[in-house]
């Protein structure tokens, strides 16, 4: 793992200088979150131990999927990057031209955004969807129940490695799916709109724990979705 970039999540965890209260980077769309002076993107500290998602999602897989997949990712990116002098460009600018880009910026781009925005969409403290967010959601889907039953089928039925995502898209919220490592930003997505919650259902989010039970860890998942995080993304 990049031992640097493990270094500097402890640094920040520790102190929480750079965590503000209630703050979910509006800029996540736009900036490499942090490290926009050097070119370099980072994975964003968890604001959670790795075990304070138990029992839905275990302390084990977190940390290997934190500190080993989504490290693994965002050094190659980085890498990718600077070979390929794709170094200031925003999250945005790179998905939205991604198909002029290497297979390599494609996937562990997308790994890199998609693991930052994940463990966003995660909270030990889960909340529940009120206000614009419920309104939309029951305008869009007729009930929050049909809405979660419609998301729960959309991740369980991704073909293999992929992600699910509740998106806006023209003003109406939709629920698509990606593969690999593809998101709703990239100009190559079939169904393209602004993420505001996603589940990873890569078999390493749930090997450990659930083995080849998909459908129980996206049922464990809805105990653990941050709804603020979600409702923020809306009136991004
Ligand atoms: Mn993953």
């Amino acid at each position: 793992m990049d031992k640097r970039t493990f270094l500097k999540s402890g640094l920040l965890l520790g102190t929480g200088v750079f965590i503000a209260p209630a703050a979910y980077s509006k800029d996540i769309f736009n900036s490499p979150v942090t490290g926009q002076k050097t070119n370099e993107f980072e994975q964003i500290p968890l604001k959670y131990d790795f075990n304070a998602l138990e029992p839905h999602i275990d302390a084990k897989t977190l940390e290997v999927h934190y500190s080993k997949h989504h490290a693994s990712y965002t050094s190659k990116f980085n890498a990718s990057l600077k070979e390929e002098n794709l170094g200031g460009k925003s999250i945005k600018e790179i998905f939205g031209n991604v198909s002029k880009y290497s297979a390599s910026i494609r996937n562990n781009g997308g790994g890199h955004f998609n693991h930052n925005f994940f463990w966003q969409a995660l909270s030990p403290n889960r909340g529940e969807p009120k206000g614009d967010l419920l309104k939309a959601i029951n305008t869009d889907f007729g009930s929050f129940d049909n809405f979660k039953k419609e998301f729960s089928t959309k991740a369980a039925t991704v073909f293999g490695s992929g992600w699910a995502w509740l998106i806006k898209q023209d003003n109406k919220l939709k629920i698509v799916q990606t593969s690999n490592q593809d998101n709703p930003l990239m100009d190559i997505s079939k169904e393209k709109g602004t993420p505001l919650l996603t589940i990873d259902v890569w078999e390493h989010a749930y090997y450990l724990k659930y083995q080849n039970r998909r459908p129980e860890y996206i049922e464990s998942f809805w105990n653990v979705v941050n709804w603020d995080f979600v409702s923020s993304n809306l009136k991004s």
